[in-house]
């Protein structure tokens, strides 16, 4: 409860920090884009995880701010990358509330033409469950941002219960396939047949697939025999700040 209280005065204060995970294309090992993965630099209680606060801000009506504190800074890192010849997307995470809420797309709109971010390189994470809680509007919204070019993908999928007729009907570019089925798929069958009959569907419905959890080499190696596009995973990096991404990245043959 007060970490609650805190929330608004620690966004103000610029208490929270963004972490990058590379986002790895996987036919040529090409670093195409980081999720941006929000962290709260708390003064007492040290770095904090996003599961003990965005639950919190859910909650306390603290989720618009934060939501817009994490794309305003991960659109003006997107931007500095760009700026030195670093071309990456940037994907942030957006929690249902966000999602139902129809000016979220003008906020998105006002954002990226302030900073002179190109539209695409922007991609917004929604979970399958977030669609289905309100599919009328999380339909207008998801329209209105694909309209105006941001990319939109869902994550954890595979957990939730999307129906086919949605993932056509949307304007959906992206499906992230779950870590709980990417990380054991080299030793559990049915994970295996999970993984692979994601990858079909996405290919029929021509939407690319992330695979995240890709903890080992060996994933890797089963996931792009397999055809898929991009990984993510701790193989690769681990997400880390943005010191350390642009180090990790120099270092990338
Ligand atoms: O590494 P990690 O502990 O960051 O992420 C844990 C969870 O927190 C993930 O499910 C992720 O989607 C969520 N998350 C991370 N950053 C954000 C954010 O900025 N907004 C929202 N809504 N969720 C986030
Ligand atoms: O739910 P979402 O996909 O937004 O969450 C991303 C979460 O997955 C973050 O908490 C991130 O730290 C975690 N993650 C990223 N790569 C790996 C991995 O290879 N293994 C595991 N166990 N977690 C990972
Ligand atoms: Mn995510
Ligand atoms: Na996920």
């Amino acid at each position: 409860l007060r970490l609650a209280q805190e929330l608004p005065q620690a966004i103000e204060s610029d208490e929270l920090r963004l972490h990058y995970q590379p986002m790895v294309r996987m036919k040529d090992r090409e670093v195409i884009g980081v999720e941006a993965l929000v962290r709260w630099q708390h003064p007492d209680k040290g770095m904090l995880f996003p599961d003990s606060f965005i639950p919190l801000a859910e909650n306390s009506g603290s989720i618009e701010a934060l939501t817009r504190w994490v794309l305003k800074a991960a659109i003006e890192q997107g931007s500095r990358w760009l700026s030195k010849g670093t071309r990456l997307y940037v994907s942030v995470n957006i929690s249902a509330l966000i999602l139902h809420n129809p000016v979220f797309p003008d906020t998105v709109a006002k954002l990226l033409s302030k900073t002179g971010f190109p539209a695409d390189l922007l991609k917004l994470e929604i979970t399958e469950s977030a669609i289905i809680s309100d599919v009328v509007r999380a339909s207008e919204v998801v329209i209105s941002l694909h309209d105006m070019g941001v990319r939109v993908s869902i994550d954890d999928f595979g957990t939730g219960y999307t129906s086919l007729a949605y993932l056509r009907k949307l304007p959906v570019d992206e499906i992230k396939i779950d870590k709980s089925f990417v990380l054991n798929m080299n030793t559990v069958a049915d994970d295996a047949v999970i993984v692979r009959t994601l990858l079909d569907l996405a290919r029929n419905l021509d939407l690319s697939v992330v695979a995240e959890g890709i903890e080992d080499i060996n994933l890797w190696n089963s996931l792009k025999e397999l055809g898929c596009d991009i990984g993510q995973g701790y193989y690769m990096s681990r997400p880390i700040d943005v010191e350390a991404f642009s180090e990790w990245l120099s270092d990338q043959p």
